[in-house]
């Protein structure tokens, strides 16, 4: 048994679309109304998964979701054609591309039972985002359905609002060692939403049967969420034995840091001070949204948007820490310009499971062959180009439809994934 971590990434789906639905999301609000480019945005995706494959990691795919959502509609009691606007760019929204909010998940080195356990986010915060749990849960249920290795859970109940692993961290000497789960959360009453409740993380970790001894839950600062930093993975991100995180990211981070320390005594935390990375720059860049994997060699790479690049604080800094005596060694910047512009980075793409490949469905793990064939099928179907105005139109709706079925069908899923 070979236990590993599998980046699991969300394939951007047909009917990707700026329709600026996530008040809080700086870039989805900027960006509402923009032409939106799905061909392009799933190549990009797709590129950034054959990338890593390519560095040595392994690599897993979630399909995207059956668009428009005609159920959640009809429990609405409508349908796409009669639908007022802002439903109807909910019900057509791709946002289920950010695999980081589809689950929370605890390896089974952390969990009294011995498996790994998810639990799908229920996301009730944003109404374009509540309804992607049904089909997010059908997949983990197909993904991880060997009931020797998985348990995976149904959602917290509402009102209770919880965003899966974009709020947690887990640290750890190796992947497959016990590891120490960090639930951050926020405390509403700022100009944004607070979308991850405490209530919710400490279901999550009851659920998952976590350790309370190495379980810490830690607020988010009111002035990150203020600054667009919605998730906690726009401002901190953890591998192994190290914290990588902005100065401004906790409520309390001495708190933090001490209780931490105390957990993990080899744990290294590598902190960016705001003098030299502004709130402001690292939200823009999203600095922090990027994959932080440790290389077969050992060695840990930041897998960053090309905007961290094009952010001058922001690369000067990183430039420095790679040429100093850090753990992170490499940068890999990476083009997935159509997610980020909806406030999507590479890390927001992505669901980390630390578990043996060999008891996951092998349909949702990747290659570089079956990357080629998907890409394939993206540029067969997926539409162009949508503007928000285009979501109604018919031939669109059925092109989408279209796009989905051959990718199911495909991958051999239909059976399973029909709604
Ligand atoms: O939930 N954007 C997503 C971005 C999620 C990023 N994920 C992580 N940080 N892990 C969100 O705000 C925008 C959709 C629109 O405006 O059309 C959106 O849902």
């Amino acid at each position: 048994m070979s236990v590993t971590e599998i980046n699991f990434d969300g394939l951007i789906g047909p009917s990707h679309n700026y329709a600026g639905l996530s008040l809080g999301n700086l870039a989805s609000s900027r960006n509402a109304g923009a032409v939106a480019y799905p061909r392009a945005a799933a190549l990009q995706g797709i590129e950034k998964m054959r990338g890593n494959i390519r560095l040595g990691l392994a690599q897993g795919m979630f399909l995207p979701q059956w668009r428009p959502d005609m159920s959640w509609l009809a429990q609405l009691g409508t349908d796409i054609g009669a639908a007022e606007p802002h439903i109807r760019a909910a019900a057509m929204s791709a946002s289920s591309m950010w695999a980081a909010n589809a689950a929370t998940v605890s390896p089974a080195s952390d969990t009294a039972d011995g498996r790994t356990h998810l639990t799908v986010a229920n996301l009730v915060t944003m109404p374009h985002r509540s309804h992607e749990w049904p089909q997010t849960l059908a997949q983990l249920r197909v993904a991880f359905s060997d009931p020797r290795a998985f348990a995976v859970h149904a959602p917290v109940p509402a009102p209770f609002g919880d965003e899966g692993a974009a709020n947690h961290m887990r640290l750890c000497d190796h992947h497959g060692a016990a590891g120490v789960e960090i639930f951050v959360y926020g405390r509403s009453g700022g100009p944004f939403p607070a979308r991850q409740h405490l209530e919710a993380s400490k279901a999550v970790a009851r659920l998952h049967g976590l350790d309370p001894a190495r379980t810490l839950f830690v607020e988010q600062s009111e002035e990150a969420i203020a600054a667009g930093a919605f998730h906690n993975d726009v401002v901190a991100v953890a591998n192994e034995r190290v914290l990588f995180a902005h100065e401004m990211a906790f409520a309390d981070k001495a708190g933090l840091y001490a209780d931490l320390r105390a957990a993990m005594p080899g744990v290294e935390i590598v902190e960016v001070p705001a003098s030299a990375v502004s709130l402001a720059d690292a939200i823009k860049s999203y600095l922090f949204n990027a994959q932080l994997v440790t290389l077969p060699d050992g060695g840990m790479a930041l897998i960053l948007p090309t905007e961290a690049q094009e952010t001058p604080a922001v690369w000067q800094w990183l430039e420095q820490m790679v040429a100093g005596n850090w753990p992170i060694r490499r940068l890999v910047p990476v083009d997935v310009r159509q997610s980020m512009a909806n406030g999507g980075g590479p890390a927001c793409l992505r669901l980390r499971v630390v578990a043996d490949p060999a008891t996951i469905d092998p349909r949702f793990i990747m290659d570089e062959g079956k990357l080629d064939a998907i890409a394939r099928i993206v540029t067969d179907y997926w539409p162009e180009q949508i503007a928000p105005d285009d979501l109604s139109g018919t031939r669109l709706i059925a092109r989408i439809e279209q796009s989905w079925l051959t990718l199911v069908d495909h991958l051999q899923l239909s059976g399973d994934l029909l709604p």
